[in-house]
């Protein structure tokens, strides 16, 4: 396992001289912020932040993301234009030393949460979903004035309606046609540099605002690795976005995919599942829904030896900051990712 943490760049609140005292602490995980989704990375850009982690003593190996454009989802011709960027990217971060890159497959909204600052039992807060505040949310009405926390802001509110109303003829069907044809361009080149492709699961893994979403599941993982059959198209595995709905098993999917090679970073973090959505939780299994040591050595047992980060932290200590990406929540669930890989290894050591 090769623990990784965050980080925002140089506006982070989080510094990298903070985040290398974590201990057991091994590579940043990063992207270029200065160029608009679907453009090319500068050279000087991608140097500019291998410097910076490399001074801190740190490994520039992982980036998250590599923004997928939304014209290449909804399977536009102008996609051409951003898949030759997209491939020019990875050779780029390829020549800089780049092993992983995460990206997603989310028509128009990333991650969704209705609440960034819920307060729980003990006083720190975290991010929350509760259906019913996202059934108030419309966004083909342009006079609905309800937004949700972690929306796009770079969109206006009728660029937000545009770019949803093109999706009103996207199947679920249509959207995976447009993963493959994405796959088939990127993966070779990804292949070439030996970097590996890892996506991430829709947050949370069903659909929203009647959006097709399809990297949801244990079919849709099989599917999505099928249409390329090359380790280099593999998994961010994220364990809050799948553990989010108990359909998802996850201890058994993080043991399957890493037996068969094909996670190459994992997001540890635990949620709560409620009958109306779910909350983030502290990384502790007893926080949460998730049995956390079971997938670590679901993980372990399979040979899995890619990168691992501590996913959204709560805020705690009164630290303020970007939600979910504070230190001090973020630097105790590595400590207890650093125990659970500890106690998985010896355990299947012992039974050697
Ligand atoms: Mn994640």
């Amino acid at each position: 396992m090769k623990l990784s943490f965050r980080w925002y760049g140089e506006e982070d609140k989080v510094t990298l001289e903070q985040i290398r005292q974590i201990p057991g602490m091994r590579s940043i995980v990063t992207a270029v912020y200065d160029v608009p989704p679907g453009e090319v990375w500068s050279r000087e850009s991608i140097q500019r932040l291998k410097s910076l982690t490399e001074q801190a003593g740190l490994s520039f190996d992982v980036i998250e993301s590599v923004p997928v454009h939304e014209d290449i989802k909804l399977g536009l011709p102008t996609r051409e234009r951003y898949l030759e960027n997209y491939c020019e990217n990875i050779r780029r971060l390829g020549e800089a030393g780049v092993k992983c890159i995460c990206y997603n497959f989310m028509p128009v909204f990333d991650w969704t949460r209705t609440q960034l600052d819920h307060p729980l039992g003990d006083g720190s807060t975290s991010l929350v979903y509760y259906q019913e505040q996202v059934d108030k949310v419309n966004p083909l009405q342009s006079e609905s004035d309800l937004t949700l926390p972690g929306w796009d802001s770079s969109y206006t509110r009728e660029g937000l309606r545009d770019v949803v109303e093109k999706y009103q003829s996207i199947t679920e069907e249509k959207l995976w046609e447009n993963l493959r044809y994405f796959l088939q361009k990127v993966i070779p080149v990804a292949a070439q540099y030996d970097i590996n492709m890892a996506i991430h699961q829709d947050d949370p893994c069903w659909s929203i605002f009647g959006l097709p979403r399809i990297v949801t599941g244990e079919k849709e993982l099989d599917k999505l690795l099928s249409l390329v059959d090359d380790p280099h198209n593999g998994l961010t595995l994220c364990c809050g976005s799948l553990g989010c709905s108990a359909k998802n098993d996850v201890p058994k999917l993080a043991a399957k995919y890493a037996k068969m090679g094909r996670i190459h970073f994992v997001h540890l973090r635990n949620v709560q599942i409620l009958p109306n959505g779910f909350e983030e939780r502290a990384h502790l299994s007893s926080c949460g829904s998730l049995d956390m040591y079971a997938i670590v050595k679901g993980l372990v047992e399979n040979g899995f030896d890619g990168y691992v980060r501590p996913d959204h932290g709560r805020m705690i200590w009164g630290e303020t900051g970007r939600p979910g990406y504070g230190l001090y929540d973020r630097a105790l669930g590595a400590a207890y990712i650093n125990g659970l890989f500890e106690a998985a290894q010896k355990e299947l050591a012992a039974k050697k």
